[in-house]
């Protein structure tokens, strides 16, 4: 074991600093298992020590299933070595072909070993679990290189999985300290840390899931995420700077008008939207202004164009025309009812250009089509295109990852609608109880007798509902 730690330490698997992690935590240590494939004698060392873990705690299993994709190489060597069979879980179904989500004979009624690299809250484990016990598998044990004794084990213990580690981050910490690798202020900092971040399981639909944090995360905490869109690191800056998360619908149709109230509102917004087909008088030269008015004010523009046609069709609608949306706008957004083409097609043109797209996930109109399967195939598309895609047009949140940015229109601060088929909910709903990041509002503020005073009322509104969120009391 003291020879694993410091083989760990040694290739930068364990490392000691600071490290924002996916939820926004700032951590002193950071486990990434991921580069022993590039040490084999390691990698071999540690699927040995995986299978003498089963060994030693006498589970009986019928074959082995590594999580996906760490763990994926350590379950080959085991089952390799060992002669048991093996499952690949993709993490995505195919999109042709057969469509399966788990690779290899499936027998139902077998049980499945589940083998993992590092479980801190054991959500990984336990969605793999999931997708194995619809295939009609039992899954009863798992066995993990590295517990970081952060909730896991009694999280999956309350889903019907023991959990077997070869070792823990505290057993690992100690050894390093004897081995004088890692200060003991920063043992007892890391130790501090695990204390403090255990995740407590809850329920939800009668299910045991781990706590959301996505929900309660920082906008500026989300900007560090590796990953995320950059021009959604851009507007999460700019939305705290500006303490707005508030986007103006300029549903105008005189280009004076619409130029007028982007200065007058530039201040109040993080978000100026436009529908410039409705414009009477559009000229390139107006969409020139509006976009000077964007840089002074530090606003993004988003025309709101829904795309909905074939790659090659929308690449033209996008780039060319007499609109020419790719050169002045930053934000466009997606059907998702033509298949992944339409986002490849916008991809091609504004990615280059640092552009982003949103993906129409679900719609504010009654009796909108846009719910249940169709809304989770929006969200696996914009996984798929997280380079382009930065998030969606959605009533609620439709995902937890925190690097996609949730807009939602159909909002004024009565709950109500309007005679065809809008339908409205107030910014603490949409923010507060659904989770969303930004409120879009046009009416609400257009017909308000001060646009200005209306908007400003909106931001503060759609703010303090995120303050609230995070845990943070208003100061807005
Ligand atoms: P309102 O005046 O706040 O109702 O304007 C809402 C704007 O958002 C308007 O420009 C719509 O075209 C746009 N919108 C919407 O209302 N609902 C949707 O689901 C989508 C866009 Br997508």
């Amino acid at each position: 074991m003291d020879l694993l730690a410091s083989e760990l330490h040694g290739v930068e698997a364990l490392r000691f600093g600071e490290f924002v992690l996916k939820s926004g935590l700032v951590s002193p240590v950071y486990v990434d298992l991921r580069i022993i494939v590039s040490h084999p004698a390691l990698l071999n060392k540690v699927a040995h020590l995986l299978f003498q873990a089963t060994k030693d705690a006498g589970i009986k299993y019928d074959c082995v299933c590594g999580v996906p994709y760490t763990a994926l190489p350590l379950a080959t060597i085991i089952c390799s070595a060992n002669q048991i069979p093996m499952l690949i879980r993709r993490k995505e179904a195919k999109e042709h072909g057969t469509k399966r989500i788990v690779e290899g004979i499936i027998n139902a009624g077998e049980s499945c070993l589940i083998i993992e690299d590092v479980v801190t809250t054991g959500s990984s484990v336990l969605e793999t679990a999931e997708v194995l016990r619809k295939e009609g598998l039992n899954v009863t044990d798992a066995v993990v290189l590295l517990d970081r004794e952060q909730g896991g084990g009694a999280m999956l213990a309350k889903n019907g999985i023991r959990l077997h580690s070869v070792c823990t981050l505290t057993k690992v910490l100690k050894i390093l300290e004897q081995q004088e690798k890692v200060a003991s202020g920063m043992v007892m900092k890391v130790e501090r840390f695990i204390q403090e971040n255990i995740s407590k399981p809850s329920v939800q639909n009668g299910a045991t899931a781990i706590k959301r944090t996505c929900k309660e995360m920082s906008f500026g905490a989300r900007a560090k995420l590796p990953g995320t869109h950059p021009l959604a690191v851009h507007l999460l800056r700019l939305m705290e700077k500006k303490q707005s998360n508030l986007c103006l619908s300029a549903d105008l149709t005189k280009s004076t008008e619409l130029l007028q109230l982007a200065a007058v509102l530039g201040p109040s917004i993080c978000v100026l939207k436009t529908h410039v087909d409705i414009l009477e008088d559009f000229t390139l030269e107006v969409m020139e202004d509006l976009r000077k008015l964007a840089d002074q004010h530090e606003f993004l523009i988003f025309e709101d164009r829904k795309f909905a046609d074939i790659g090659n069709t929308v690449k033209h609608q996008y780039e060319g025309g007499v609109f020419k949306i790719a050169s002045w706008s930053d934000i466009i957004n997606a059907h998702v009812v033509p298949g992944s083409g339409v986002v490849k097609g916008l991809k091609a043109v504004g990615k280059p250009l640092q552009r982003g797209c949103l993906l129409i996930g679900e719609m504010s109109s009654e009796g909108t089509l846009a719910t249940g399967d169709y809304t989770k195939a929006a969200v696996k598309m914009a996984e798929e295109h997280s380079d382009f895609v930065l998030g969606f047009i959605s009533g609620s949140r439709i995902v937890e990852k925190p690097e996609f940015l949730h807009l939602t229109p159909g909002v004024q601060m009565q709950a109500g609608g309007d005679s065809f088929g809008q339908k409205y909910l107030s910014p603490q709903e949409v923010i507060g109880q659904k989770g969303s990041d930004i409120i879009i509002v046009g009416r609400g503020i257009l017909s308000a007798p001060s646009p200005l005073e209306a908007a400003e009322t909106y931001r503060k509104a759609a703010w303090e509902s995120y303050l609230q969120r995070i845990g943070v009391s208003a100061q807005v």
